[in-house]
C-alpha cells in the first residue's frame, strides 16, 4: 500500500533562531525532542535529524549564516519528501520556512507546485530592502515567493518555490505597508483576523485548503505558533493581541481534507518564555497529534484511490 511508508511521523528539528526577534527558538527542537508530551503522542514518530544553528550575526547581518542552515534544512526535507515520508518540521524561528518549502517545492517539483496555508499573526513578507528589524523570521514569505535575496531564494533551484495563487496566509494582525503591497501585487490571499472573527477558523481553513489544493500536487501548512491568542501560545518573541483561538483551530482540522497534507511545520516557540503548565509546549504537541490523526484516519477510510485524487470539499 502507498500510504505503508507513511505511517511513521518523520520529525526534522531546525534549531535556528538567529533570525528571530528575540533569541530562544533555537531552543525548541531540542525541548521537544525531550518532551513527555511528545513521547506520550499518539502519533508514532521518529526524529529524522536536527539542523544545527550556524555562527552568525544578527539582523541582516544573519543572512549568510541563515543560507547555510536553511540549504542544510532544504536537503533533509527534500530527501523525506522523496522517500516518501511522513514529514514534520519543528523550528526555530519562521526563517526555517525557506529552507522546508524549498526542500519540499523541488523534490515535488516533477509532480506538480505546492500549495501552503500560513497561519502566522504576521504577513512575513518582508524584502532585506523593505525591513526596518532587518530579522530574516519576517521575510521566508517574499523569498517563498521569489522576492529578495538571491542566496535566499535560489536554495536547491533558481525558480520561485511557491506561486502566489497556491498560497494563502491566515490569521494576520500585525505587518508593515510593503508586505501589504507586494502580495497585493503578486495576488496572494490574505485571510486577516477579522475575517476569521467574522467567519468562524473552521470556514476559513477550508477556503484556505481549497484555494491551494486548486492547481496543486499537495498542500503544507506552516504554523507560527504567533498566530493563536497569547494565552494560548505564550511562549513566542513577537506576541500580538487578537489570534486564532488554539481550541477552535483545533477542532477545524479535522473538517480539513488532509489525505494530500505533504508536510507540517510549526515554528516560534520560544521555550524560556513558556508558563508553568507549559500552554506552549501543549498546543504544538495537539497540534502534532490532530494533524496526523486525522490524515491517518482520512486515508485509512479512504474507499478507493479515486477519492484521493478528487477529493469533495
Ligand atoms: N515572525 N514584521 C516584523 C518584522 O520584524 O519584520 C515582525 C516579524 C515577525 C516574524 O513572527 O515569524
Ligand atoms: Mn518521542
Ligand atoms: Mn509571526
Ligand atoms: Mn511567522
Amino acid at each position: 500500500l502507498a500510504t505503508k511508508s507513511k505511517q511513521v511521523l518523520s520529525i526534522v528539528g531546525c534549531a535556528n533562531g538567529v533570525a528571530g526577534r528575540q533569541l530562544g527558538c533555537e531552543k525548541a527542537a531540542n525541548v521537544l525532542q525531550e518532551s513527555e508530551m511528545l513521547h506520550r503522542c499518539r502519533v508514532p514518530h521518529k526524529w529524522r535529524s536536527i539542523v544545527q544553528e550556524a555562527p552568525s550575526g544578527r539582523s541582516l547581518g544573519a543572512l549568510p549564516g541563515v543560507t547555510i542552515v536553511q540549504k542544510a534544512l532544504a536537503e533533509q526535507t527534500a530527501a523525506a519528501v522523496r522517500a516518501n515520508e511522513e514529514l514534520l518540521v519543528l523550528g526555530g524561528d519562521h526563517s526555517c520556512a525557506i529552507g522546508t518549502w524549498s526542500g519540499v517545492a523541488v523534490a515535488m517539483r516533477p509532480v506538480g507546485d505546492v500549495g501552503l496555508i500560513w497561519v502566522d499573526a504576521h504577513m512575513d513578507a518582508h524584502t532585506p530592502e523593505s525591513s526596518d528589524t532587518g530579522n530574516i523570521h519576517g521575510m521566508p514569505v517574499a523569498h517563498l515567493l521569489g522576492q529578495g535575496d538571491k542566496r535566499l531564494n535560489r536554495i536547491l533551484d533558481r525558480l520561485p518555490k511557491i506561486l502566489p495563487a497556491n498560497l494563502c496566509l491566515v490569521g494576520i494582525r500585525s505587518y508593515e505597508p510593503p508586505e501589504k503591497e507586494l502580495l497585493q501585487r503578486m495576488g496572494v490571499k490574505v485571510f486577516y483576523m477579522d475575517e476569521v472573527n467574522k467567519r468562524g477558523i473552521e470556514d476559513v481553513m477550508g477556503e484556505a485548503r481549497e484555494r491551494v489544493c486548486r492547481s496543486t500536487a499537495g498542500f503544507g501548512m506552516s504554523i507560527d505558533i504567533d498566530g493563536f491568542e497569547v494565552s494560548d501560545a505564550p511562549a513566542v518573541g513577537t506576541p500580538e493581541d487578537g489570534g486564532i483561538d488554539a481550541t477552535a483551530f483545533l477542532h477545524a482540522l479535522p473538517t480539513l481534507d488532509m489525505r494530500n497534507l505533504l508536510a507540517t511545520e510549526i515554528v516560534e516557540f520560544l521555550p524560556r518564555f513558556d508558563d508553568d503548565n507549559r500552554t506552549s509546549e501543549r498546543l504544538v504537541v495537539n497540534l502534532i497529534e490532530t494533524i496526523y490523526a486525522t490524515k491517518s484516519f482520512q486515508l485509512a477510510t479512504s474507499r478507493n484511490i479515486e477519492d484521493r485524487r478528487r477529493l469533495p470539499i
